[in-house]
């Protein structure tokens, strides 16, 4: 794990490494389902306003990718499916659920919301497909710079009925730029199913630019570490793009409560529920630990987040 800074008052979780133990990994996936679905009780308890879209079930994605990575060094550019990507990234739980409220102590004070947040060097997006070609004019930046960074970007299933998203597969691939690709397949674009809006395969694309690609079909947090770390390594050292297809599932609505799957699929795509997966291998023991700390940490931040004080518009 890595520490939180010190000197800091608002509440902040620790943060994943490269040698990170599945304890550690669990433990921010945890962090970050506990997180959401406290963000989904406050909109039902009327505290919160506006939209926010959940990754419950694809926390491993964010954290085993996230973890990979050189925070001080590399780019994360990410979608309106962001806070998993975002908390892997800096742990920052009381100033999301600040901003999220529109609070000012908010990570963008409380103008950006959910869906559109800069802090450090982690950048998003609520349009589909947005971050895409930004992501790859800063790794351009980087190339010329002459840095070592990598710039990694979320994209889901849907993002690939952008035509940007070919425009930056093409130009990243021709001008050699470090980019990774995280394609997220969580099964849908909103209601609508990837077998209706996607034909063929979904890495064929990214490879028809020459773009070296890897499918990844499970949703253990270690394995996807392991492959991240790997294709971290290659892209920054040979300074190409890659992309990496991560098959997982939403198991959560699309937004705060619009679902017409049926219950027997989500039932049945709960047996990849990555954090459930993490808790089998650690045992009850551990996980009960875990639990504790992470639920009394993050209750703590929605309490204090609650309490700050208000712009007055967030329920504009
Ligand atoms: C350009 C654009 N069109 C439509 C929307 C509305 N919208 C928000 S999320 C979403 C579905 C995106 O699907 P996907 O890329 O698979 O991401 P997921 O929601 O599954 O994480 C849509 C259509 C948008 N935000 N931007
Ligand atoms: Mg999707």
């Amino acid at each position: 794990m890595i520490e939180a800074r010190s000197g800091e008052s608002h509440i902040r979780f620790p943060v994943c490494g490269r040698s990170s133990s599945l304890a550690e990994l669990y433990s921010v996936m945890l962090m970050i389902r506990v997180f959401e679905e406290s963000v989904l009780a406050a909109f039902h308890e009327g505290v919160m306003a506006g939209t926010t879209h959940t990754c419950i079930g694809q926390e491993a994605t964010a954290v085993g990718v996230v973890a990979a990575l050189d925070r001080e060094l590399d780019i994360i550019c990410s979608n309106h499916r962001g806070h998993g990507h975002f908390l892997a990234y800096c742990g920052e739980v009381e100033r999301l659920f600040l901003e999220l409220l529109g609070k000012p102590g908010g990570v963008c004070a409380g103008r950006g919301g959910s869906q559109h947040l800069h802090y450090r060097n982690y950048y998003s997006n609520g349009i589909v497909g947005g971050m895409i070609p930004v992501t790859a004019g800063m790794a351009l930046a980087e190339k010329i710079k002459d840095t070592q960074s990598v710039a990694v970007v979320f994209l889901g299933d849907g993002a690939l009925g952008q035509g940007v998203v070919y425009e930056s597969f093409n130009i990243a691939s021709l001008w050699g730029l470090p980019v990774l690709f995280v394609l997220e397949n969580n099964r849908y674009a909103q209601s609508t199913p990837c077998e209706l809006h996607i034909a063929g395969a979904m890495v064929a694309r990214p490879r028809a630019f020459g773009i070296t690609s890897h499918e990844c079909h499970t949703t253990n947090v270690m394995d996807i570490l392991e492959l991240s770390c790997e294709l971290v390594h290659a892209v920054r050292t040979k300074r190409e793009p890659i992309c990496m297809v991560i098959h997982n599932y939403r198991l959560g609505p699309h937004s705060k409560g619009d679902d017409h799957r049926a219950l027997e699929e989500i039932r049945a795509a709960r047996q990849r529920d990555p954090v459930k997966i993490a808790e089998t291998v650690l045992g009850s023991k551990v996980v009960g630990k875990v639990k504790k700390e992470v639920v009394t940490l993050v209750d703590a931040a929605k309490k204090r987040a609650l309490e700050a004080v208000s712009h007055g518009f967030e329920n504009a």
